[in-house]
């Protein structure tokens, strides 16, 4: 029931980010602008408080809109083998991209991979 709640609200959260509104969550949470949050500026948003460490790839304490991107992108990773295979991806602008985007030619995209689109975007 409880895993059933984060999925929901991963999900709306990854809808969000389609859409652009999750940016803006983010800017409102950004209180001294400085375009990342840090761990006090990341209450405000309950799903990234709650994953901070997992989102904080570089480690520097703070996660940035790529680094929250790319979290709930790979969210989607179904078989925990940390990459997406074609069926895993669900946003559309990666899907798209999804052959430009695998750099390596595996055939599947990993962390590094979609973090490179959301540093495009
Ligand atoms: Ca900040
Ligand atoms: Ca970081
Ligand atoms: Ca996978
Ligand atoms: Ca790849």
């Amino acid at each position: 029931m409880k895993k059933n709640l984060i999925m929901t609200l991963l999900a709306t959260a990854t809808l969000l980010a389609a859409n652009g509104v999750w940016a803006k969550n983010v800017k409102t949470a950004d209180k001294d602008n400085d375009g990342t949050l840090d761990k006090t500026e990341a209450k405000a948003i309950p799903v990234v408080a709650k994953n901070f460490d997992a989102i904080d790839v570089d480690k520097d304490g703070t996660v940035d809109q790529i680094e929250i991107n790319t979290f709930l992108a790979m969210k989607g990773d179904k078989d925990s083998d940390g990459t997406l295979d074609k069926k895993e991806v669900k946003n559309k602008a990666i899907a798209k991209a999804f052959d430009k985007l695998d750099t390596d030619k595996d055939g599947t995209l990993d962390a590094k991979e979609i973090s490179a689109f959301f540093a495009k975007q």
